[in-house]
């Protein structure tokens, strides 16, 4: 049986990925960390399909403490990692550069030493989630391999940093180091300060429980390449097991705006938007009650933005035969139902 360590199980990609390798027959293990209210991070796994929680082999650890993460290598002995473990949160990385920095590069960092200390770098096929991020604004119609990285936040700059040692460690050590550098994914796993959730949340509460206060939002204009996480989780999979180079990029070489994005949840519930201002002063009326039910908040603005990302998926396709299946559309018609269902599952 093969055995797979997951760092970061708790996140949205950790529970898709934990359940694709349980469903593949792997024997999983997973890294949660020390909290006072442990059922804060597990809620999210529990509610989705508690049967995962309990096949999991859970061990403590954290990527700030490299002797956790030494101890969690000891006792599931693995085949794979994957280092799914971040602060994700490209705004919030403004506010904790510092912890940013710590978790998201020097844990990678801490990681592979992990693994080198117990003389593992030839058993272990490691996996770590780099990021469309570290493109930042390209001058490209579509980013690829061959497009330079410029990360605008300190997120990026952590996730270039543990790509590049990624690299580094393979060449130095002879370790397979699998770099997945995706674009935006989403699902109704995704976290809620990430703004596709938000607005699906926002939408489903306004629709089932009459919700009137106006929904604060930053950029509208920036434009992402938006997937299905659930379909991404495979591709890591076959990039691990299957990929014969260090990096791919998972993407579906399209892009739409937070904007249409919001248009095109709200339309889901039969609400029409037009706009009215400009800039801070922007809102978005409701067309048939008058409603503002969209503000611009500064707030959510960015000290430097990606305006726009596009991933050319072709290599992948090519060598490992992953595709996205999931339009745009779908996957905010399925993020929008679910958090209906979810906002009816509240009402007593
Ligand atoms: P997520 O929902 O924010 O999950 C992050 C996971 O990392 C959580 O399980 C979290 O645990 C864990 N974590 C945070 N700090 C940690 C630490 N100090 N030690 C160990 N684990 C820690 O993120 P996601 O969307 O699933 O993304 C997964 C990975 O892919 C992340 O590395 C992200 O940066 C990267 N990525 C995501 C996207 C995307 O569009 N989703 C695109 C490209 C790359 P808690 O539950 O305890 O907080
Ligand atoms: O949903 P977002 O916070 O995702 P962002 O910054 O693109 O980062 C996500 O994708 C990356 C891959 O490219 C991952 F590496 C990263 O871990 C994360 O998963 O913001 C998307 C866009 C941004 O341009 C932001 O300025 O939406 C804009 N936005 C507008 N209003 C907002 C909001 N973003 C958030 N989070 N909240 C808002 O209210």
């Amino acid at each position: 049986m093969k055995r797979a360590l997951i760092i970061g199980v708790t996140g949205q990609d950790g529970i898709y990925l934990a359940e694709h390798l349980l469903e593949l027959g792997y024997k999983v293990y997973g890294v949660r960390r020390p909290s006072t209210i442990p059922e804060a991070s597990q809620r999210r796994m529990k509610e989705y399909n508690n049967d995962i929680f309990e096949q999991i082999t859970w061990i403590y650890a954290d990527l700030a403490d490299g002797s956790s993460l030494r101890r969690s290598i000891e006792i599931s002995q693995p085949d794979y990692i994957y280092n799914l473990g971040a602060q994700s949160h490209v705004r919030l990385s403004f506010e904790v550069p510092e912890y940013t920095a710590d978790i998201n590069a020097v844990g990678f960092v801490r990681l592979l030493d992990a693994v080198r200390a117990l003389h593992a770098e030839k058993n272990v096929s490691i996996y770590q989630a780099s990021t469309s991020e570290m493109f930042g604004n390209s001058s490209t119609k579509y980013q690829n391999l061959s497009t330079p990285f410029n990360p605008l936040s300190p997120y990026a700059s952590a996730k270039l940093y543990a790509h590049n040692v990624g690299l580094n460690y393979a060449k130095s050590y002879g370790m397979k180091i699998r770099l997945g550098i995706l674009f935006n994914h989403e699902s109704p796993l995704r976290g809620t300060n990430f703004v596709t959730r938000k607005i699906t949340r926002a939408v489903a509460n306004r629709s089932v429980h009459g919700v009137k206060k106006a929904l604060k939002l930053g950029n509208l204009d920036s434009r992402r390449d938006w997937g299905y996480a659930k379909e991404y989780v495979q591709a890591m999979n076959l990039i691990l097991e299957k990929g014969v180079e260090s990096e791919y990029i998972v993407a579906t070489k399209s892009h739409e705006s937070v904007r249409s994005f919001l248009e095109k949840a709200y339309s889901v519930v039969g609400i029409n938007i037009s706009w009215e201002g400009k800039g801070v002063d922007e809102v978005g009326i409701c067309s048939s009650t008058g409603d503002v039910i969209i503000k611009i908040d500064p707030w959510f603005y960015r000290p430097n933005e990606l305006d726009y990302l596009c991933g050319d998926f072709s290599k992948i396709k090519h060598e490992l035969g992953w595709e996205p299946k999931t339009t745009l559309n779908e996957l905010i018609e399925l993020m929008v139902q679910s958090d209906i269902y979810k906002a009816k599952a509240t009402i007593v």
